[in-house]
């Protein structure tokens, strides 16, 4: 099983989109372990896009990132990082395929609603970047066998 963090962007919340996107993860059968609403500030956006700095968009992505509240959440499940990537969409909301996140309801390049992370070691590190232990609860979903096929 993978976790991946996965951040619904300001522009989710302030467009009242959370529940929709959420239903998506759990509809799926992929797993909530961890979720929570907070501003991000400022430096832990600078370092969560560390990658993008020094590019034009650099700043007004920080900005857009701590304008408003996100919701943060651990998603888990068998290739969940894979799997959650591919129902986001591609970055730009114009480019993304419709049936994903991002191809249904964005049409940005930074407004795109949702942020997830793109490798296990990312996963890793913003999950530890995000929330405590304790935030995590590992609990056993019932429906397992019927979500995998496994007995
Ligand atoms: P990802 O979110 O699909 O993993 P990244 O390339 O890591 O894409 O970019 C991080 C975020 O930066 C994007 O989700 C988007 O909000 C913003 N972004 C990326 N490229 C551009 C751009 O060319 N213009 C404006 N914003 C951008």
């Amino acid at each position: 099983m993978e976790k991946t963090l996965i951040i619904l962007k300001p522009d989710a919340i302030q467009r009242r989109l959370l529940g929709k996107i959420i239903s998506r993860f759990e509809e799926k059968g992929l797993q909530i372990t961890g979720m929570k609403m907070m501003m991000i500030p400022d430096s832990l956006a600078r370092a969560h896009y560390v990658s993008h700095k020094g590019k034009d968009f650099f700043e007004p992505l920080v900005s857009y990132t701590t304008s408003s509240p996100v919701v943060v959440i651990v998603v888990k499940g068998k290739n969940a990082i894979e799997i959650a990537r591919k129902m986001m969409g591609v970055t730009f909301g114009s480019k993304a395929e419709p049936g994903t996140i991002r191809g249904d309801y964005a049409v940005s390049n930074r407004f795109n609603l949702i942020h997830g992370s793109d490798s296990p070691s990312s996963a890793e590190k913003e999950i530890a970047a995000f929330f405590t232990k304790e935030e995590i609860v590992d609990y056993q979903p019932i429906d397992l066998s019927w979500v995998y096929d496994i007995s």
